[in-house]
């Protein structure tokens, strides 16, 4: 099998377990957890530098899961690039598990807690900030919604990175154009992300976001303008890989019943199945 789809295999499987510890908690952000799937994969199966055995290693590169309320398929990532053992996603929504319902920096790999939307980029900021002015090398990738970009510290964040020249700085937005009560358009106009981002000095790459392939040659390719901080658009589908949970607004936070587990995971299976079958 080649690095693509062994990865694309992966996400499949993170998806199929997402949603098995959703169902299982009675609890998650359903429909943002999927969308991002194939961002969290191509990051950590291929272009992150971390050494799980070392989460504080003072050269990795900063991850910051700024959409926090995302942390089920964040977790599964963690847990199966090696952060923690897998069993540890069973504890999800129990009682004393380290796995709380929004990313904690208390579980090995995450870098900030997140939930309250709209900090990743200035903390990532700043974490870039400090990057340069240690001599180092690593990057810092932050992870946004495209309905989080209504809050305005995104803007003053945007704004600094600019101002600091911060090239090892990359922010992606998962845009699936639906926020927690439906399309980002109605509640809060985003417009053209791209010549927002222009506009405050940004470089923009916009990129299919749940396709891998082309995923990962737009982020292998970063930081390809000196002296500017860059953003990717990655446009996405909400909900994706379970047909009846992608683009329905209604799926932010709902939990799947038995049966619709059932059919979900019937359908990824599918999907595993046509994977293997076209690599014949
Ligand atoms: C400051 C803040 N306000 C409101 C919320 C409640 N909230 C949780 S998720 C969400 C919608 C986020 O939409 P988006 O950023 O598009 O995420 P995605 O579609 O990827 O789930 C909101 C408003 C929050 N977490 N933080
Ligand atoms: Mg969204």
């Amino acid at each position: 099998m080649n690095k693509v789809k062994s990865l694309q295999q992966k996400a499949i499987l993170i998806r199929k377990r997402t949603l098995q510890m959703i169902y299982d908690a009675k609890h998650g952000h359903t429909g943002g957890s999927l969308s991002c799937v194939d961002i969290l994969v191509a990051l950590y199966f291929d272009i992150l530098r971390y050494d799980p055995a070392n989460p504080k290693d003072p050269g990795r590169d900063r991850f910051i899961m700024s959409k926090g309320h995302s942390v089920e398929s964040y977790y599964c990532v963690l847990s199966r690039t090696g952060f923690f053992p897998e069993e540890i996603l069973n504890t999800y929504g129990k009682f004393n598990s380290p796995l709380a319902g929004h990313p904690v920096t208390k579980v090995p790999g995450v870098e900030l807690n997140s939930g309250s939307l709209g900090h990743g980029l200035s903390v990532g900021t700043g974490m870039a900030l400090a990057g340069k002015m240690d001599n180092k090398d690593y990057k810092v990738w932050v992870l946004m919604g495209d309905g989080e970009q209504a809050e305005g510290s995104v803007l003053e964040a945007a704004m600094a990175a600019s101002h600091y020249r911060l090239d090892n700085l990359i922010a992606i937005i998962d845009r699936n154009r639906l926020q927690i009560s439906g399309d980002t358009e109605k509640i809060m106009r985003l417009d053209s992300l791209q010549e927002r981002y222009g506009a405050f000095g940004w470089h923009v790459a916009e990129t299919d976001g749940n396709n891998i392939e082309e995923l990962i040659n737009v982020l292998q390719s970063l930081p390809v303008v000196k002296g500017k901080p860059h953003l990717v658009i990655a446009n996405t589908t909400k909900g994706k890989g379970v047909s009846f949970i992608e683009n329905q607004a209604g799926w932010h936070h709902k939990v799947p019943s038995s049966e619709q587990l059932d059919e979900a995971i019937r359908e990824l299976n599918q999907q595993l199945k046509n994977l293997i079958k076209d690599d014949r």
